[in-house]
């Protein structure tokens, strides 16, 4: 596949807390850092997104008596799972993998740092009003297609690649360098549901 300057790879929460061992541990986690650092020295252009709660974030269980975790509860904006605490600012889980090459990154971008609200998608907040920024930066930056790759394939790659395509972006997954948590199969779910919003897939080796 032909890169051009307007391609940006978009690094999904490369963190911690959500590699083996992490408070929210995604599966095989870590198996999406290599073909990042690979994709990383590639694309011309590389920003990465970090999830950034407050202690005491509206979508940790704990935050809600009586709540386990994976359970969900109706906060104001509608159903959010409550998750185990994770990607506390400034915590060892929240800082970004020490084997990610960060080097080439034009922007991090963080989310979730409001504490009422979540946030899944790099572009907009839960309540689907709180917008991050990230759009308007694209745009002015003449950036127009989105390699999106990172964790989890199944929350925030998913939100982030549909608020990509609802913004008019370009977007292609890269499928060997996102693994997803699949919570009662969202995971297949999450790529049906790229599939229909026009989403493309493309293998690492497509771009090395
Ligand atoms: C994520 C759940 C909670 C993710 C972040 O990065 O996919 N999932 N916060
Ligand atoms: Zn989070």
């Amino acid at each position: 596949m032909k890169l051009t300057d307007h391609d940006v790879l978009l690094v999904i929460d490369v963190q911690n807390d959500f590699l083996p061992g992490g408070a929210l541990a995604v599966p095989e986690g870590d198996a999406v850092i290599a073909p990042i650092n690979r994709l990383a020295a590639r694309l011309p252009h590389v920003i990465l997104t970090q999830d950034w709660h407050p202690p005491g974030h509206a979508s940790f269980h704990a935050t809600h008596p009586g709540k386990a975790p994976f359970d969900t509860t109706d906060l104001h904006y509608g159903a959010q799972v409550l998750w185990p605490e994770h990607c506390v600012q400034g915590t060892r889980g929240a800082a970004l993998a020490a084997e990610l090459r960060t080097e080439r990154a034009e922007l991090v971008i963080r989310k979730g740092y409001h504490p009422g609200i979540d946030s899944y998608s790099a572009f907009m907040e839960a309540d689907r009003r709180t917008r991050t920024g990230l759009t308007g930066y694209l745009t002015e930056r003449g950036l127009t297609r989105l390699f999106l790759a990172g964790l989890a394939t199944d929350f925030c790659v998913l939100w982030s690649a549909l608020d990509a395509r609802a913004a008019g972006f370009e977007v292609i997954v890269v499928e060997d360098a996102v693994r997803g948590i699949d919570l009662d199969g969202s995971l297949a779910g999450a790529w049906e549901a790229m599939e229909r919003a026009g989403v493309g897939r493309v293998a690492s080796d497509a771009l090395a």
